[in-house]
């Protein structure tokens, strides 16, 4: 059935341009595999696997075995106090496949939900340990931890804060980002200026003095601001800073962890061990909304005082621990181990990071970005009109070239499936390249 016009009106859409979109609408009514299909029955290919989230391709059939089995069987159990066998036995699943250390899981519904119970585990956490003063939290420019009071107010994205300045969370300071246009455009993957940005955090320790700070918050690679990767050594000596000053390091790998950058987590493929791992999207490859947050032993350990009839955490969500969205996790987890997913994603990051740079030289185009398989091409902004082209660009590819791209303004963001085939890899890039060519 086409959608009604009333049908639009009612739906007011997340981060939408929503007057432009309900006079021309992109509707997807199927999905399978590396395709969406629209309303006509027209095949489109998803080059951002989703939002990020889909890395083994739409509708699995493991996945959707799981789920609909599972939501038969039993489709929801209360969450405090009452669990379910599917989310214990993911909690176990995800913290075997985590970096040593990480024993403890937490499940959430989203990547915002994550944060926010990770930044209040961090200011729980040295408050268990008697270090009360220990408030300030700590994030990057650029940085997105979803949209929720905690997590917009470390982030670092003005368009996502401005309106809200006046009530984001107090005691929030950022260091600076190590995007550099100068220094570092068109770098194939880590770009190598910009380590010594991490003394930012020195910094910021010296001025509030460094046992006043509970925790740093950054993407190992930023995703949603246009992929911005670590120069090398930067994340181990964020590391080392906060160890000096006994600050808490959150990962927040909603984007990155589950084989995005060809490893279960960045905090492996860095080699650098946070305190605290956020993440949501691959968990359940985007088929029922869940996100989990993964603590160090002596983190929870430290909750774990007082009568034992005492609830040592007041956090949790209706849905924390869902069976129908536990057993996609585990269909999920399956699959990246049966398939080599992750080995897949790795083995392909050479090949997806030449497509980028074709780019190189395009006169539209003044950064190629790319990490794992996290890509993004950076359009020259149309004078006055700042995203308009980016907006155009992704419009179009849909229309013309039958290709799903993401632009945040005037990037163009790319995240291909896991097990993507390069070939079609290569065909949906030259789509876009038509597209590039012909805009204005
Ligand atoms: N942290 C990070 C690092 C994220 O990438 C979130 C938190 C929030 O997750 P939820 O599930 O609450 O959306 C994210 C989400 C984009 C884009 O275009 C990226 C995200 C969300 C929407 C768009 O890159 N990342
Ligand atoms: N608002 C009201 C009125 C509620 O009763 C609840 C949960 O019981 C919430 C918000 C929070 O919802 P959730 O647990 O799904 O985050």
């Amino acid at each position: 059935m086409p959608v009604t016009q009333e049908q639009l009106d009612a739906y007011w859409m997340p981060f939408t341009s929503n007057r432009d979109f309900k006079k021309d609408p992109r509707i997807i009514e199927s999905a399978n595999g590396h395709y969406y299909y629209d309303q006509n029955g027209q095949k489109i290919y998803d080059l951002f696997s989703g939002l990020w989230t889909t890395g083994v391709g739409h509708c699995h059939p493991k996945i959707v075995e799981a789920v609909q089995s599972q939501v038969a069987k039993l489709d929801y159990s209360m969450s405090f106090q009452v669990s379910n066998e599917k989310s214990l036995e993911l909690a176990h699943r995800v913290t075997g496949l985590a970096p040593d250390g990480f024993t403890q899981c937490f499940f959430t519904n989203s990547g915002s939900e994550s944060v926010d119970t990770a930044l209040k585990i961090a200011l729980g956490y040295h408050r268990a340990k008697g270090d009360a003063s220990r408030t300030r939290l700590i994030g990057r420019e650029r940085g997105y931890h979803g949209v929720n009071f905690g997590g917009m107010s470390v982030g670092g994205i003005i368009a996502n804060r401005k309106a809200f300045s006046a009530n984001l969370i107090p005691g929030v300071d950022h260091i600076r980002t190590t995007f550099n246009l100068q220094k570092n455009a068109f770098s194939r993957g880590m770009p190598k200026w910009g380590a010594h940005l991490a003394d930012d955090l020195e910094g910021v320790a010296a001025l509030h003095d460094g046992s006043n700070i509970a925790a740093l918050i950054v993407e190992p690679v930023a995703g949603s601001t246009g992929v911005i990767p670590p120069p090398p050594g930067y994340l181990q000596r964020l590391r080392e800073i906060c160890d000096r000053h006994g600050i808490l390091l959150i990962f927040d790998e909603v984007i990155t962890a589950f084989g995005r950058i060809g490893s279960s987590f960045a905090a492996e493929r860095f080699d650098v061990k946070p305190d605290i791992i956020t993440t949501a999207k691959g968990l359940t490859n985007g088929v029922i909304p869940m996100g989990a947050v993964l603590v160090q032993q002596h983190i929870y350990d430290a909750f774990m005082q007082g009568p034992e009839s005492m609830v040592e955490l007041f956090h949790g969500y209706t849905y924390s621990g869902h069976p129908v969205a536990a057993a996609a996790g585990l269909a999920t987890l399956d699959v990246y181990k049966e398939e080599n997913i992750f080995e897949q994603a790795l083995a392909l990051e050479k090949s997806f990071e030449d497509l980028l740079h074709t780019f190189k030289g395009h006169d539209k185009v003044i950064d190629v970005r790319n990490f794992g398989l996290m890509g993004a091409i950076e359009l020259a902004p149309r004078t006055d009109a700042p995203g308009a082209r980016g907006l155009e660009t992704h419009k179009r590819a849909f229309v013309e070239e039958n290709i799903v791209i993401r632009n945040g303004m005037d990037i163009l963001q790319f995240s291909p499936f896991l097990n993507s085939n390069i070939d079609d890899l290569a065909k949906a890039f030259d789509g876009v390249r038509r597209v590039l060519d012909s805009i204005k």
